[in-house]
């Protein structure tokens, strides 16, 4: 194997695993001590990666950004949004999660849906996504470079497209709110 996670696709506060075999295959599987029957991924590639703990994560499925998670002991695939990762000839990310309302569940996706949109999605315990927020953003960006909370503090850091500069959003009040950009050199 050459990627191994702790992850929590049910919610309910216990690890489970996601390897990755020499093969390239993805599998789960639940770990409480006995020998672990693993069960294959529903993607073929998770992407960009999985996160620690996290109780979801993305895939990249043709054109289609896909959340996966697996409440109730069954797989569930949301389709996101049609747009691709891959804009040639860089590479884009454009989706983290993370625990971005500190609430303590690795719940939250923060999605750059067409460029010039960020939408914070959130996995609720029972396996259903809701969608939390929604901000036009003033200038294009081409890539999410990170999503994190501190304390009180939460931010979210983008490239703006064609651009070294940098744009922030922060999260207020429940609502994603932009706070501006700067040159990446003061970084
Ligand atoms: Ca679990
Ligand atoms: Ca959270």
């Amino acid at each position: 194997m050459d990627f191994f996670r702790s992850v929590d696709f049910d919610a309910d506060g216990r690890s489970e695993l996601v390897v990755r075999d020499k093969k390239g295959r993805w599998w789960w599987a639940e770990w409480d001590g006995r020998k672990p029957s693993f069960i294959p991924v529903p993607t073929a590639r998770p992407y960009p990666y999985i996160p620690f703990d996290g109780q979801m994560f993305a895939a990249n499925e043709g054109n289609s950004l896909w959340l996966v998670t697996r409440p109730n002991n069954k797989w569930q695939k949301v389709q996101i949004t049609a747009k691709s990762f891959v804009r040639m000839p860089m590479y884009h990310e454009v989706v983290k999660i993370s625990d971005l309302d500190s609430d303590g569940n690795v719940n939250d996706a923060l999605i750059l849906t067409d460029f010039q949109t960020l939408e914070w999605w959130q996995r609720q315990k029972s396996g259903k996504l809701v969608f939390r927020d929604r901000l036009k953003l003033p200038k294009p960006c081409d890539t999410l470079i990170q999503a994190w909370a501190f304390h009180e503090w939460v931010a979210c850091v983008l490239r703006l497209a064609n651009s070294t500069k940098t744009a922030f959003i922060s999260l207020e009040k429940g609502r994603l709110r932009w706070k501006g950009s700067f040159a990446y050199k003061f970084l």
